[in-house]
């Protein structure tokens, strides 16, 4: 059906007309005929955008790993599924084909079965960018259990509060990681976390780095004897459409970070349907996604799309600095990739190496070039089009979020004419608007406002997990019918949009989504400070990098300024990862605040930003004299 590959521009308008008008039909047809189900839906799509409750395809019968794995043993049972590259290269790369890919995942899912694991249970997977890392997410999928991978660079704080968010019993880890030259505790991260979650009661540890570990007696076990044992086969248990396929957690602007649930058929058909289209993907491409797993990108667009199409999908363990900053090139050009997908901040790190890095590689095989993440910056686009692409190789500045599961604004590679720093158009079935701060809608095109989505699309996160309140506060109560994604956007004379960044409180460092909130609470956690607030500024990898405003208690001494920044960071670093440090700390004796006692981070961002012309009307707040003070004192 030509509906699931769309090759020009004529066509995308066609089917993005239909996808709106008619976008039952349109959803159930990419179903029906892509998809393998044990039984079809009694209803495609119930929603209400004030309950709020979204539900598509009501009543299916199907398991995801089914459609990732069993049906391509027909056709390709020999064909790299997973194109496993160490952190050494000297290590050589793994090819895990779809034959071992449906023996591993059903040996790991028996296992898990063993331990207890059962459909519904919750299962916290801690693990590097290692095969098992995917193998573990799938095999969670075969029985049903819902897996939440948590990224194996936070810190045991984090991983804590994730694994009782959710009330995981079981964490699948591995003894250590491999991050350039360095090693990482991974299981030592594990045991602290473990010391305030009570109810996990077991752990399996993959056997990485060999390196010395202690196992708890009772809680802790090898993995690798345990998959020696278990069967190569297993059945996949049939899930419906609405059961919750996984927890992924997502910072937020305030208190504890959201557990989005994503549940199955619907997460499915789009995942597989936008990596389609927005790669180009034919069957013989090699495709290559450089996040990690444990964001919502690795889910979608290194595990499921690919997979349920039956692609190639290269999982790298490294980073782009290892052995040194040629590394994603050489890869590109030993693996003949075809599709690369990364994100803004590491395009800049890349850039600023200089050409010859690059130059020493041979990168024809490319031919789509993806970002995302957080706004990529023109100089940036241009470099990634030029350097890269050789001015060949369309980039997808896609735009998304954890809470949309799946690609929503981009151009379709060969089809959509692409624009430096636009995500260009709306994908098939996605119906965005942009709203004043009154709650109207700005219709027509060359407005500037915030971004909601208007109509449900099959991927949506149905809920927060233990908290459909806050879903409901956070996504449905900005705007009346509109789910509001947070960010702001432009639609520019032709209809091509371009998000300009976050409008609420979350920082994008690095494409990382840092809460302001839970970084305060860590810096406020020092004995000697009083009061803190973080903003973010313009940084030239990292796209934003982390101001903090720090007032100290009055204890009648002075104290050491540059121990006191090392003392913060070094909180931060442990409550949540190194991910979330400060770039510059600013001592202060008052933080501007409403009368209602709020911080006006807007005057902050703006003194950190060095944007201070315009500061806007200060005099009403309770404090304007220390604004003066905070601008001649900034860093
Ligand atoms: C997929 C992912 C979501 C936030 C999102 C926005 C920013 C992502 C972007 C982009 C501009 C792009 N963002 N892609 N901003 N252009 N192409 O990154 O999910 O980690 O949840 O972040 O990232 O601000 O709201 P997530």
């Amino acid at each position: 059906m030509s509906n699931y590959h769309i090759k020009h521009l004529e066509e995308y308008y066609q089917v993005y007309r239909k996808s709106v008008r008619e976008p039952e039909k349109f959803w159930e047809e990419v179903a029906e005929e892509h998809f393998l189900w044990r039984k079809k839906w009694d209803k495609v799509l119930d929603w209400d955008f004030n309950k709020p409750e979204v539900k598509w395809f009501e009543g299916a019968k199907l398991n995801i790993t089914e459609n990732c794995i069993d049906r391509h043993l027909a056709t390709r049972a020999d064909k790299t599924a997973i194109l496993f590259e160490p952190n050494d290269p000297n290590e050589g790369a793994e090819h895990i084909t779809y034959r071992q890919l449906y023996e591993r995942v059903n040996q790991f899912a028996n296992v898990l079965k063993q331990q207890g694991v059962k459909k519904g249970d919750r299962v916290c997977i801690y693990v590097p960018m290692i095969p098992e890392l995917a193998i573990s997410v799938l095999a969670c999928a075969r029985i049903g259990a819902i897996h939440s991978v948590v990224f194996a660079g936070f810190s045991a704080t984090a991983l804590s509060t994730r694994i009782n968010d959710s009330d995981c019993k079981l964490v699948i880890t591995s003894d250590g990681s491999y991050r350039g030259s360095k090693t990482i505790d991974l299981k030592g991260i594990v045991d602290e976390a473990l010391e305030s979650c009570p109810n996990v009661e077991t752990v399996l540890v993959a056997k990485r780095i060999n390196s010395e570990i202690t196992m708890k007696e009772g809680r802790d076990k090898w993995l690798q004897p345990l998959l020696d044992n278990a069967s190569k086969e297993g059945k996949a248990e049939v899930m419906d459409a609405e059961d919750p396929l996984f927890i992924l957690y997502t910072s937020g602007s305030t208190g504890l970070p959201k557990g989005m649930v994503h549940t199955t058929g619907g997460y499915m058909v789009y995942t597989a349907y936008t990596f389609k289209n927005a790669f180009q993907y034919r069957e013989n491409d090699v495709y290559w996604c450089t996040a990690d797993i444990g964001w919502i990108t690795g889910h979608s667009y290194i595990v499921y799309g690919p997979l349920a199409n039956g692609a190639t999908t290269v999982l790298f363990e490294g980073v782009p600095s290892y052995p040194n900053f040629g590394r994603f090139w050489d890869i590109v050009q030993k693996h003949k990739v075809t599709q690369f997908y990364t994100a803004p901040t590491a395009i800049r790190a890349l850039a600023k190496q200089g050409a010859e890095l690059v130059e020493a590689y041979d990168l024809s095989s490319l031919k789509v070039l993806g970002s995302v993440g957080e706004p990529i910056n023109e100089e940036a686009w241009h470099w990634y089009n030029d350097t890269i692409g050789k001015k060949k190789s369309p980039i997808i500045d896609s735009w998304w979020q954890t809470e949309t599961g799946g690609i929503m604004i981009t151009p379709i590679p060969y089809v959509t004419p692409t624009k430096p720093t636009y995500a260009t158009l709306p994908f098939i079935g996605i119906q965005p608007a942009l709203m004043d701060e009154n709650g109207k809608e700005l219709k027509g095109n060359q407005v500037e406002g915030r971004l909601c989505i208007k109509f449900p699309w099959p991927s949506i996160a149905r809920t927060i997990w233990g908290n459909h309140q806050r879903y409901k506060d956070t996504y449905f109560s900005a705007f009346e019918n509109m789910y509001f994604t947070g960010d702001g956007a432009i639609r520019d004379e032709v209809g091509y949009y371009r998000i300009t960044g976050r409008v609420d409180d979350v920082i994008i460092v690095s494409g990382h989504n840092l809460g302001t909130a839970p970084i305060e609470d860590a810096i406020n956690e020092h004995p000697a400070v009083a009061e803190s607030a973080i903003v973010g500024f313009p940084h030239d990898v990292k796209g934003s990098a982390l101001y903090g405003y720090v007032t100290l208690k009055d204890i009648g001494e002075t104290r050491n300024h540059d121990n006191l920044r090392i003392e913060i960071n070094q909180l931060i670093s442990d409550r949540i990862g190194p991910i979330a440090k400060l770039d510059k700390i600013q001592f202060t004796n008052g933080l501007p605040k409403t009368r209602s006692g709020k911080i006006m981070r807007r005057i902050l961002r703006k003194i950190a930003s060095k944007e201070t012309d315009n500061l806007g009307d200060t005099s009403t707040l309770l404090n304007p004299e220390c604004v003066q003070e905070i601008m001649d004192t900034s860093l």
